[in-house]
Parts: structure tokens; C-alpha cells; sequence
């Protein structure tokens, strides 16, 4: 076999396979390879006039057809399947060559094994791939960790097959090294869960409040996507909303389980949160709206439970409330950006990674299932001051917020009264509260601790620890 491919892709499934397809439209010669041989013979039978593929039945052969060095991408099952495929073709790699593994991997998965090709001299580079199907044929938003040497060759490769921003830059940027690329993905699904987790409680409100049907939700929703909420998660949004089951005639979103599933990236970005100490209160709460969906027993057993009876507006009151919930909408987006870029931020910090956070939001721009308008905006904020604390000190976010406020509270206040849940809408706004808050209650939490722990304070007018002898007199001691 000739030694020719620029590339290589193990793992044909859906994403490997339009991955490489991708490639090879854009004039890179690709090596294809799949564990079952059956679906690399099939790839090039259906695809092979879209460029020029290699079909490789061994891993022998696989290594054997790329140009060195090496390139080969693993699009496999996430997890032992990623250590099997790593297991089989290291030992026939050379010093140089480079590992790109393109799955759902966990960062901390990635780091290990980085650290241990490392020691072969293999470049492993642990790139996270945002698009689905779709976006892996038409180009996806690519996020690669790894060596900065890897990205020198792979990078231009990389930047062709990546979606393009409005501007016609590529989605792509080296993020950093070892797992900085699947850490920086794995938020980005934290993000995308709680966007989701938003417009749902948008819906909601507006079915259950307004009284507004799917349909004519669809059509608010087409009208927000044309403003500052423009996305693709707003645009899918009003597609689900005005499809219609064929079988029944009924609105779609009638005839579907109301029982939301997750494949663990949500759940990732908030267990990592959780170790860094970062509050992700949004997308928490998003994972635990799915998960809680899921509990049908539970939610069974609670039907029955008191609520208040719901009165649906007035028709001269809908279309002013659902201006409301767009405010809501965009507040609490803001609020879970917030919170994401600061899970990366303190990712960064305790890595070492060094992420651009304005050069993250700029690759999400395209390709990805979270790409938006306002991605430019946070780029834009990043970009005027690469240290700022917290996307809420950006002086535009800042006033858009406050001008949004009033009627995040208000429609708050009606899903309160009206019994609607509001997880996220509301975890977003207690965390803009307690961020601005002059005091917190947390001084008499600090209190409590000292009482039946020991576990002293600090004061607010002088340095030092201290604790108060609470079974005693009630005096103060230095600790
Ligand atoms: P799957 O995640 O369904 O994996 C199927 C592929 O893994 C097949 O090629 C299969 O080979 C191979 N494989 C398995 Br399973 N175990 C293997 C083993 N022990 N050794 C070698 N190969 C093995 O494919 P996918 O949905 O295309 O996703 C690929 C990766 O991309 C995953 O990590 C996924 O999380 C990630 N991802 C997916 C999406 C999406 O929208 N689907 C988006 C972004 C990222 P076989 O054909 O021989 O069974």
C-alpha cells in the first residue's frame, strides 16, 4: 500500500465517518478504518467520489497508508473503547505522530493519556467536537487540546474542515495543552444544557401563563430569533414547536415523553464545578431538571400534591408578558454564560492551561449546537479585557441586565403564583443576587459553624481568626 494519506479516521460510525468525509471533500487524501471492516467498504462504496480515501481492513494497513507524521483521529465510543483503540495502535506508531481523539472523552481521561503517550513521543491531542452528524460533515466547532507542536501541522488541516463564523473565521483555536480541549468542550455541553433547560422553562411559561398554543409559541420564538436571542437552539426551537404528529394531528411536543435523558457531559461540567468550587447553580440545575423528569415514580406519587389554580392571562395581557419572558430568557442566558466561562476560567487556573476565554466564545460562534449571535458579544468583552472577573463586569451585559431585571422578577413572580417551575430562570437569578449583594447570610452561616464546630470566623474590622466560646461566657478568643 502506498504511504499517502494526509490523515487518518478510525471509528466509522455517524461522526467518524462524516468527519472523514469531510476531510476528503476538502482535498485531503484519508485513510479510513473501522473495528467491523464491513462499514469502512461501505463508506468508500457510497462516498468514495466526494475525494480520495484509503480503505484499510487492519490496523497494520492504517498505519501503514498515512504520511508521517502520522495523523490519526479516533472517533470511537467514548471511554475503554478510546483505551482499546489507543492500545492496539500505539505500539505501531513512531516518535512524532500524533492521536487525535475526536469522542466525548472525559478531560481527565485525556490528561492520563496524554501524559502517558508523552512518554513514547506521540502527540496526543484530545479535541472536543461540537455539530453532531451534521456539523461533523459540514464542518463542526473544533475544540483540540494537545502539544503546541501537534497544532502547528494540525491545526490548518483542522481550521479547513471547521465551520466558519459570520466573519468567515474558523472555529477553531488550539485551547491548550493535555485535556484543555475536552475540559472546554465539556462546558460548552454544560452551557448547552442549561440553554436548553431555558427555553424549555421559556415554553412553559408561555404554554402554562399565557395560555398560548405550540404553534403560536413556534412563531414568538421565530420572532426572538430574529433579535439578540438569534441561535440555533431558538431556530430548532420553533420547528419542534409547529411540527405536528402525522399519526394523531396533535402538536408534537404533545405526543412526546416528558422525560428528558443526558449522556453525562451536563453531569461532567457540574461534578468538575463542584471540585473547583465554582458555582454553576444554572446548569445544575439543568442537569437535575432532567434528571427529575425522569423520575416517574416520584412524579407519580406526587400529582396529587396542593397547588394554586392556574388562571391563564387575558389575551390583552399575553403578548406584554411574553416580551417579559424574553427578558428572562436573555438575563438568565447571560447569568449561565457567566457561570460556564468561569468553570473554564478556573479550569485554566488549576491546570495550567492558559485558555483564551474570548477565542473560546469566538469558535462557538459556528458549527456548534450552542453557536448563537450573542457569542460575538462575549467575545467582544473578552477581547476589550482578557482578566475581567466575571462576564456580568462587562459593562454592556451589565446594562442589559439591569434593563431586563424588572421583568425577569415579574415573570418569576408569576411562575411563583401560578405554580410553574422555574429551576433555571430562578437559579440564575438568586446567583445575580447574591453576586451583587452588599451582605450575605453567610456570616451567619460562619456563625453556626463556629457554634457546633469550632470552626472559627473572620471579622469584619480586624485580621485574624477567631471563635467565640459558645458553652461558656461567650467570650471571644483568637484562633
Ligand atoms: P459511537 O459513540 O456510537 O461509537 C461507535 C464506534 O465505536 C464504531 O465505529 C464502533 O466500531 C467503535 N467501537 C466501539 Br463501540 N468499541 C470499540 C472497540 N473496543 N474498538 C474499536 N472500535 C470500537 O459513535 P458516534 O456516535 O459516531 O460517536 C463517536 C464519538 O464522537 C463518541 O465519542 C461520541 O461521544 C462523540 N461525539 C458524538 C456526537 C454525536 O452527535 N453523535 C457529537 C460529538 C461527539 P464497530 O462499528 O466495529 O462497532
Amino acid at each position: 500500500m502506498s504511504t499517502s494519506a494526509q490523515i487518518g479516521v478510525t471509528g466509522l460510525a455517524v461522526m467518524g465517518r462524516n468527519l472523514a468525509r469531510n476531510f476528503a471533500r476538502n482535498g485531503y487524501s484519508v485513510a479510513v478504518h473501522n473495528r467491523t471492516a464491513a462499514k469502512t467498504h461501505a463508506l468508500v462504496a457510497e462516498f468514495g467520489d466526494e475525494g480520495t480515501f484509503v480503505a484499510a481492513e487492519t490496523a497494520e494497513e492504517f498505519v501503514a497508508a498515512l504520511e508521517r507524521p502520522r495523523r490519526l483521529v479516533i472517533m470511537v465510543k467514548a471511554g475503554e473503547p478510546t483505551d482499546a483503540v489507543i492500545r492496539e495502535f500505539a505500539p505501531l506508531l513512531e516518535p512524532g505522530d500524533m492521536i487525535i481523539d475526536g469522542g466525548n472523552a472525559h478531560f481527565a481521561d485525556t490528561r492520563r493519556r496524554e501524559k502517558e503517550l508523552r512518554e513514547q513521543g506521540i502527540h496526543f491531542v484530545g479535541t472536543g467536537v461540537s455539530g453532531g452528524e451534521e456539523g461533523a460533515l459540514l464542518g463542526p466547532s473544533i475544540m483540540p487540546g494537545g502539544s503546541v507542536e501537534s497544532y502547528a501541522t494540525l491545526g490548518p488541516m483542522l481550521e479547513k474542515i471547521s465551520a466558519k463564523a459570520a466573519d468567515g473565521t474558523p472555529c477553531v483555536t488550539h485551547c491548550g495543552p493535555d485535556g484543555a480541549g475536552h475540559f472546554v468542550k465539556m462546558v460548552h455541553n454544560g452551557i448547552e444544557y442549561a440553554d436548553m433547560q431555558l427555553i424549555a422553562e421559556a415554553y412553559h411559561l408561555l404554554r402554562e401563563v399565557a395560555g398560548y398554543s405550540p404553534a403560536e409559541i413556534a412563531d414568538i420564538f421565530r420572532t426572538w430569533n430574529q433579535g439578540r436571542l438569534d441561535s440555533y437552539l431558538i431556530e430548532i426551537t420553533a420547528e419542534v414547536l409547529s411540527h405536528v404528529d402525522a399519526a394523531t394531528g396533535k402538536p408534537f411536543v404533545d405526543i412526546v415523553q416528558d422525560q428528558a435523558e443526558q449522556k453525562g457531559t451536563g453531569r461532567w461540567t457540574v461534578q468538575i464545578a463542584l471540585d473547583l468550587g465554582v458555582p454553576v447553580s444554572g446548569i445544575a440545575e439543568a442537569v437535575f431538571a432532567r434528571s427529575l423528569s425522569g423520575h416517574t415514580e416520584l412524579r407519580e406519587a406526587s400529582r396529587g400534591l396542593a397547588g394554586p389554580s392556574v388562571t391563564p392571562l387575558g389575551e390583552a395581557e399575553k403578548a406584554a408578558f411574553a416580551d417579559k419572558v424574553e427578558q428572562a430568557l436573555y438575563a438568565s442566558k447571560i447569568v449561565s454564560y457567566t457561570q460556564g466561562f468561569h468553570e473554564i476560567q478556573a479550569g485554566s487556573e488549576e491546570y495550567d492551561w492558559n485558555i483564551d476565554l474570548g477565542a473560546v466564545a469566538a469558535i462557538w460562534r459556528g458549527g456548534c449546537i450552542i453557536r448563537a449571535a450573542f457569542l460575538d458579544r462575549i467575545r467582544a468583552a473578552y477581547d476589550a479585557r482578557a482578566d475581567l472577573p466575571s462576564l456580568l463586569s462587562d459593562k454592556g451585559f451589565a446594562e442589559e441586565i439591569a434593563t431586563a431585571q424588572d421583568d425577569w422578577r415579574a415573570v418569576l413572580v408569576a411562575a411563583t403564583q401560578q405554580g410553574v417551575p422555574t429551576p433555571g430562570f430562578s437559579a440564575a437569578l438568586a446567583y445575580y443576587d447574591a453576586l451583587r449583594a452588599e451582605r450575605l447570610p453567610a456570616a451567619l452561616t460562619q456563625g453556626q459553624r463556629d457554634f457546633f464546630g469550632a470552626h472559627t470566623y473572620r471579622r469584619t474590622d480586624r485580621a485574624g481568626s477567631f471563635h467565640t466560646l459558645w458553652g461558656g461566657d461567650r467570650s471571644e478568643v483568637s484562633a
